[in-house]
């Protein structure tokens, strides 16, 4: 039985990869940060589907180098995925020092423990297309320069770099994701498809009114979460480490987005959708469309969900949560303050 230490299962890719790996076979080690409320919601489910020692949660934080070292001389795993980062760009720049830290501290922590050992174990570090900038309409691939534009994107290239330095230096099993955006019904609630799809939900059902969101012209290539985790696997799988680019090859804008969303469920976005100042960012990524023949030809990934399917898989989601909020709201048990979300 194989073991996978996975930082950040309780996000969005942390949910998908550990169901895949725990559906595979795996024994999957998960780190959890400890806050005052238990916020491993996401994956209350794989914890009660496998409770036979196939998954196990430990308290760490990417600051913390000892920790990361010491669950992985218990654990000894095969494979690492470091999916855990601040991952919001707004967020990056109101909390750029933290941001930073994580960012780069948690990848440099696991590589100098990983290489401490006399183990192979395969390295993945989630690598992201915010790394490019998109200042141009090209498709990116993983010749494409980086130019980034925010904390969070600085982060991942020193991450990115840090991972290529010690696999070429110590003949390390260390590879880079660049995966473009990927989206879900457990995305987090302030990224902008969620942030659409939580209110095209909730506007149907009649408990709000309207979304406030900020630059709709900027465009990215969006894919399906449940695909993208494949894809982390395949690059552990393959005969050797390098860097692999994934992406839909289609990019699409915010308002499209919006459109589609609205559409779906029969209403117009122009109706609901407005824009404002607040939720824009001091230095915006305008364009990203990538480019994954790489990962085709050599991994055999390639996306499943097209655009619509994704968008129709978040908004039925979506309406059933709005469906029982609307319960509690009818019986005074939930007051609606999703109005004027921070970001
Ligand atoms: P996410 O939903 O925001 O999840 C981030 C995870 O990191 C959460 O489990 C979070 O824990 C954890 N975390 C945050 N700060 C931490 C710290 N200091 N120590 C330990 N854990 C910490 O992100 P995601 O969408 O799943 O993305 C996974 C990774 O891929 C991230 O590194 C992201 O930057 C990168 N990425 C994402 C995309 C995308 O489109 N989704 C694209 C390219 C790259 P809490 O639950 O406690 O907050
Ligand atoms: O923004 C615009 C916003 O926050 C997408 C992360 O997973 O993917 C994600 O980063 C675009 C931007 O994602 C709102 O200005 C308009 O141009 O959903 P987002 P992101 O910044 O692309 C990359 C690949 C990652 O690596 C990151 O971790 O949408 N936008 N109006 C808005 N964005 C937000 N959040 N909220 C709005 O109201």
């Amino acid at each position: 039985m194989k073991k996978a230490l996975i930082t950040g299962i309780t996000g969005q890719d942390g949910y998908y990869l550990s169901k895949l790996l725990l559906e595979n076979g795996y024994e999957v080690h998960g780190t959890v940060r400890r806050a005052s409320l238990i916020n491993t919601f996401r994956i209350d489910e794989l914890i009660s589907n496998y409770r036979n020692g196939e998954l196990t949660l430990h308290y760490s934080d990417l600051l913390d180098s000892a920790s990361l070292s010491s669950l992985i001389n218990i654990i000894q795993p095969d494979e690492i995925y470091n999916l855990a980062a601040q991952s919001h760009v707004s967020v990056s720049f109101k909390n750029p020092v933290y941001t930073t830290q994580v960012g780069t501290l948690g990848s440099v922590s696991i590589l100098e423990a990983i290489r401490s050992k006399d183990k192979v174990i395969k390295f993945y570090q989630a690598s992201s297309s915010e790394m490019y900038g998109g200042s141009s309409k090209e498709k990116l691939n993983e010749s494409s320069p980086f130019n980034p534009k925010s904390p969070y994107a600085a982060s991942k290239v020193f991450a990115h770099d840090i991972t290529k330095i010690y696999r070429d230096s110590y003949d390390l099993f260390c590879v880079n994701g660049i995966l473009f955006n990927h989206e879900s019904p457990m995305r987090g609630e302030t990224f902008v498809t969620r942030k659409i799809t939580r209110a095209v939900g909730r506007i149907k059902m009649g408990i709000q009114k309207k979304v406030t969101l900020g630059n709709l012209d900027a465009s990215r290539d969006w894919g399906f979460a449940g695909d993208y985790v494949e894809g982390m696997w395949m690059m552990l799988q393959h005969e050797n480490p390098s860097d692999w680019v994934l992406a839909t090859g289609e990019s699409i804008t915010v308002k499209s987005f919006a459109e589609k969303a609205f559409e779906y469920v029969d209403l117009n976005y122009e109706e609901y959708v407005e824009s404002s100042e607040k939720y824009f960012r001091p230095n915006e990524v305008d364009f990203l469309l990538g480019d994954s023949s790489k990962a085709k030809k050599e991994l055999g990934w390639k996306p499943k969900t097209s655009i619509d399917e994704l968008i129709k898989i978040m908004v039925d989601e979506d309406i059933k949560l709005a469906n029982r909020e609307k319960v509690l709201i009818d019986e005074n048990l939930l007051k609606p303050t999703w109005e004027n979300p921070s970001s």
